[in-house]
């Protein structure tokens, strides 16, 4: 076996055996090894190759189309003790849940290839970071790891160094819906899944270590494992500070982490970086600050939206090394999805003739791309401690009620309003897309444990970090009568931030509204923008008492239902904010 490490070694001999695998290939991480693997997905037809002149190096996959999300009804957390996972989970109990996927394991590989994917999350010489080995079927899923995350020779050579890390088994199976589970074991740092071939479901660094298996890590060792966009900011007069964002699934996270500042902001000199765009990972460094790494080496974006006029960092990375899963093609083989622009693609995301009607991509259409080809991918992104968090921001997608912005008084406020935050599904996940739900710190599907000791480990930060960043809320997807968003986001929402960033370093005065600090009318940086005047940003910055005091005992009714591991403290700054409306 190449590795030292004895564990890593049985453990792959074992599941070679168990799943009759044809061979073993240990994934090294170089660039002859992506060359070889991406020639073979192109003649078996897993890839295909798209237009050489205007998007070199670039794939097309079309996946199995019942399998293009996560599946949420599918994914479980197997603690010994069903309250350990709490209500915000589905649970089973380790050991059934071992035999059921050790059946669906049995012989699964027969004829197939053993990938070994060892893995680093974040940088590799970072002691933020974490490692992992993945074991696949699926050489779709190797190249995707080897753009999402820091994999191959350099990992396995932290984890010989290390000797522990996460294990994670996957096959596509036979990417039967009712074959299906994705499996976690916490308390062994052990992921189980099968059958899908499918983002988070696969491409077990992502959602399944780097959030649910971190997060539980995260509580016994005092850090913060989240699913949040991480982005640096440079003022004018050079200050640097730096948001971590946590929005719930095809929310925004990406575009925000990438945003190009309107006009008027880039002439007075502001800069916009990225560090990441779906997963932070924080701790309480020496100085009493969170510090942040993005675990992630590249992103995995939702494709339909992407255009030049939202999200132009994006599409400048896409032209060139990017895989492409479910999006459609145009004639002469370039990827398009709904948004991009007017030209109307021949082939829809199944590979037929596109018809004209529906979607021709997939909603949850996708593009996996190095963090590199960013161009607002920042150096500090590489920085082994990470960068220090000047604000925490929640949000969500709420046609109406929650206001714009909304910056929280204290802490305990602030993780009250992260624990509450509610948001309309999204095509992210399997099933009904729209629905309002609630989506704590946009880790409903992610935690790893019970949400009320996830609260309870939030609080306690303050025992550990006395700089501890100010905690907001944002909502871009207020609409008007008309159904027509009512604020134009994307890159304006860089004046929202200047709001933020203005309030965390006590630059500016707010409203004091009984459910936090509001901008004054007039503060906002609206210079630029057509349509948008102080008036009809009015209804976006209001707070309706009697709407907030229906959503204050929805919430109430919502903490109840976690139990007595709920904190008191939350109750307690409920009952404040009842009082004061
Ligand atoms: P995941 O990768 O699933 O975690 O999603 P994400 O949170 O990174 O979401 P992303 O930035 O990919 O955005 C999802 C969708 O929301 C895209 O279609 C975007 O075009 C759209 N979107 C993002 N930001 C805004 C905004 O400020 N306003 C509006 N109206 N739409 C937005
Ligand atoms: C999400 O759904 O939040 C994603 C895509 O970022 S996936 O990798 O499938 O989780
Ligand atoms: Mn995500």
């Amino acid at each position: 076996m190449p590795t030292s490490n004895q564990v890593l070694a049985e453990w792959v001999e074992q599941v070679a055996a168990h799943t009759q695998a044809e061979q073993i290939y240990w994934c090294d991480g170089s660039d002859a090894e992506k060359e070889r693997i991406d020639q073979m997905l192109l003649k078996d037809g897993t890839y295909k190759k798209l237009n050489e002149q205007t998007h070199p190096g670039c794939f097309l996959h079309l996946s199995d189309p019942q399998d293009v999300a996560r599946v949420e009804h599918l994914t479980f957390i197997c603690t010994t003790e069903k309250a350990d996972a709490g209500p915000n989970n589905h649970w089973m109990a380790p050991s059934e849940a071992k035999k059921k996927m050790d059946d669906l394991f049995a012989g699964c590989m027969k004829g197939r290839t053993l990938y070994v994917i060892p893995y680093c999350m974040g940088p590799i010489d970072s002691s933020l970071s974490r490692c992992g080995v993945e074991l696949t079927d699926s050489a779709y899923v190797v190249q995707n790891m080897r753009l999402m995350t820091r994999m191959g020779a350099a990992a396995l050579a932290r984890i010989e160094k290390e000797g522990d890390f996460v294990k994670g088994l996957h096959s596509t199976g036979e990417l039967d819906p009712n074959r299906r589970f994705i499996m976690h074991f916490p308390e062994q740092l052990t992921i189980m899944s099968y059958g899908s071939g499918y983002g988070g479901n696969a491409l077990l660094g992502k959602k399944c270590h780097a959030l649910r298996i971190a997060s539980y890590q995260a509580k016994q060792e005092g850090w913060l494992a989240e699913h949040m966009l991480i982005l640096g900011i440079k003022d004018p007069s050079g200050r640097q500070s730096y948001v971590a964002a946590a929005f719930p699934s095809a929310c925004g996270k990406t575009n925000l982490a990438m945003l190009i500042p309107p006009e008027g902001y880039i002439e007075d000199g502001w800069e916009i970086s990225t560090i990441g765009d779906d997963i932070c990972w924080m701790r309480p460094g020496e100085d009493g600050r969170l510090w942040a790494i993005n675990p992630e080496a590249g992103f995995f974006g939702v494709a339909p939206g992407t255009s030049e006029r939202t999200n132009p960092n994006a599409l400048a990375m896409l032209y060139k090394d990017t895989i492409f899963t479910n999006v459609a093609e145009t004639e002469d083989g370039q990827p398009w999805w709904e948004g991009l622009d007017d030209r109307i693609p021949k082939f829809d995301w199944k590979g037929n003739l596109y018809s004209g009607n529906g979607s021709a991509a997939h909603p949850n259409s996708r593009f996996t791309v190095s963090a590199k080809r960013c161009p607002s991918y920042s150096i500090e992104a590489e920085a082994d401690q990470g960068v220090p968090i000047d604000a925490i921001i929640f949000g969500g997608r709420r046609a109406s009620l929650v206001p714009l912005v909304n910056q929280a008084k204290n802490w305990v406020h602030g993780v009250l309003m992260g624990a509450t935050v509610a948001s309309e599904t999204t095509a992210a996940a399997t099933g009904e897309v729209g629905v309002v739900r609630r989506d704590p710190m946009a880790m409903k599907p992610f935690c790893g444990y019970h949400f009320g000791d996830y609260w309870k480990h939030w609080l306690s930060m303050r025992g550990h970090a006395s700089k501890l960043p100010q905690v907001f809320t944002v909502n871009w997807f207020r609409k008007n009568s008309d159904g027509k968003f009512m604020w134009p986001g994307f890159g304006d929402n860089m004046r929202v931030l200047e709001w933020i960033l203005a309030r965390c370093h006590h630059e500016i005065g707010a409203k004091e509204t009984a459910v936090g600090y509001l901008p004054e009318e007039g503060d906002l940086n609206l210079l630029g923008l057509d349509n948008i005047t102080s008036s009809t940003l009015k209804p976006l910055l209001e707070i309706d008492g009697q709407e907030w005091a229906n959503e204050m005992s929805a919430i109430r009714e919502y903490l109840e239902r976690f139990g007595n591991r709920v904190p008191e403290q939350l109750f307690n700054e409920l009952r404040a904010i009842e009082d004061a409306l």
